[in-house]
């Protein structure tokens, strides 16, 4: 076997040891900055008492409460910076489906910090200076393709800042300038992978090597179904804007779990119900505590995503912290009669079936005092044209693996050949209109 790349093998493989200090000394030197110039964390501190010298083990930070979007919402636009505008030389902001969107700032510093752990996770999935890569992750105000491609320049890698949308010219470029590396949604490759199907671009056509997807949860039968027809390898990577961007966790060719740039990044993993910090190797929401920040620190961040965090012994010599795929977000997580349902738990039982597309929504309604769950799934032509007996048989066998896999009921719906919306960025698979 090759030897695994590693871009910056240092921070990558350090002993927990030397990690630990070095992620105290920098946490110490975040929260000192962040009381002097933040007013938000300064009052707050004060308020409870806290003088951050106090703050002298990774325990110690258990004591500073949380921050959440809310907080951020609350100091809009520019309330949690730390440094003064002059010194800001980039903005960016999350997409903000409900109120205002938050703010995000980088200094010089922080655009660098922000390529290297976007070349180490790039690195990681396969990315190197012989590449060509095409972003076609958003440039903008979402952190995807600026992000990821600052890391791509970083390695030497040649890059294509495509951007989102027109999927023919996206194909058009793939095959013409050679593209070996897709950096997209996981969403988005699978209807590129669709439409290179139907305009009959056989895989041979292109020279595509890995694919490095993220920015949206999505199942292990969804890679594995992007690499069987696309041929590539598809790893996975994590990232949010409020804590920099992408480059947060990436996997390695290993695809198994997500190394954390932990020296920029202290996770830690609560229960989203109680804040209860959870021990090692259990499952809940993931938070983070930027340690290297200068424009934006934030401490205990709740990301709202739902996650576990163990170590091992990866053959890729990595010795960060790992982070399994993220089942979801606990805003996205649909709570149907008490059950609690991720979209990626229907799209792993919806892939074990012959004929479906990965194309479903998943819709929940209140009928009188009752929550109702539909979810519509996209077949394709085979199925369509198949006679009713079989699509009924269909219908009932999903039904029966989802009651199984989720615990609850479910109608199915099986709709049309290319009928479900598709997504050239992150895809929504929830319709709840309880809410509505
Ligand atoms: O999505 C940053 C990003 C861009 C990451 C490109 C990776 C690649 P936001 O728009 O702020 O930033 O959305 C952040 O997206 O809290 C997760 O809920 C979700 N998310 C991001 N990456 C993954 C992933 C970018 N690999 C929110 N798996 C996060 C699951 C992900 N969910």
């Amino acid at each position: 076997m090759t030897r695994h790349r590693i871009w910056d093998e240092q921070a990558e493989c350090m002993t927990r040891e030397d990690l630990e200090q070095l992620q105290l000394e920098r946490l110490q030197s975040t929260l000192n900055r962040a009381y002097r110039n933040v007013k938000f964390y300064r009052n707050r501190l004060d308020g409870l008492g806290i003088d951050p010298a106090e703050v002298r083990t990774r325990e110690d930070l258990e004591k500073i409460p949380f921050t959440t979007k809310e907080d951020l919402r609350d100091n809009y636009p520019y309330g949690m910076f730390a440094v003064s505008l002059k010194e800001v030389v980039r903005i960016h902001s999350s997409t903000g489906t409900t109120g205002k969107p938050t703010v995000v700032g980088y200094t010089r510093n922080d655009l660098e910090s922000w390529s290297e752990v976007v070349a180490r996770i790039m690195t990681a999935g396969g990315v190197t200076s012989d590449d060509v890569v095409q972003i076609a992750f958003g440039y903008g105000l979402f952190t995807g393709g600026f992000g990821l491609h600052y890391g791509a320049e970083k390695i030497g890698a040649s890059v294509i800042p495509v951007s989102s949308g027109n999927t023919r010219k996206q194909l058009m470029i793939m095959e013409d300038y050679r593209t070996t590396v897709l950096v997209c949604t996981p969403s988005y490759a699978m209807f590129l992978a669709e439409v290179m199907e139907e305009n009959q671009i056989e895989r041979d056509r292109l020279s595509l090597r890995c694919g490095l997807f993220g920015a949206e949860p999505w199942s292990e039968k969804m890679r594995q179904e992007i690499e069987t027809r696309t041929g590539i390898i598809a790893t996975d990577n994590y990232g949010l804007s409020e804590v920099m961007g992408p480059g947060v966790a990436g996997e390695c060719q290993m695809k198994h779990g997500l190394h954390l740039n932990e020296d920029h990044f202290i996770p830690e993993i609560i229960d989203p119900d109680t804040g209860r910090v959870l021990p090692l190797g259990e499952s809940g929401e993931l938070v983070l505590t930027t340690v290297k920040r200068e424009a934006m620190p934030l401490i205990r961040y709740r990301t709202r995503d739902m996650t576990r965090l163990y170590l091992d012994d990866c053959p890729c010599g990595r010795t960060l912290i790992k982070m399994e795929k993220v089942s979801g977000r606990t805003d996205d997580m649909i709570i149907v009669k008490g059950v609690n349902i991720y979209p990626t738990q229907v799209e792993e039982v919806l892939f074990e079936f012959e004929g479906l597309t990965p194309h479903y929504q998943i819709v929940v309604s209140r009928d009188g005092a009752l929550d109702t769950v539909e979810i519509l799934v996209e077949v394709n032509e085979s199925i369509f044209f198949d006679e009713m007996r079989k699509q009924r048989d269909l219908v009932e066998r999903i039904s029966e693996n989802i009651r199984h896999a989720i615990g609850l009921a479910a109608r199915v719906k099986l709709v049309e050949p290319r009928t479900l919306e598709r997504f050239q960025g992150k895809a929504k698979r929830v319709v709840d209109k309880r809410q509505i």
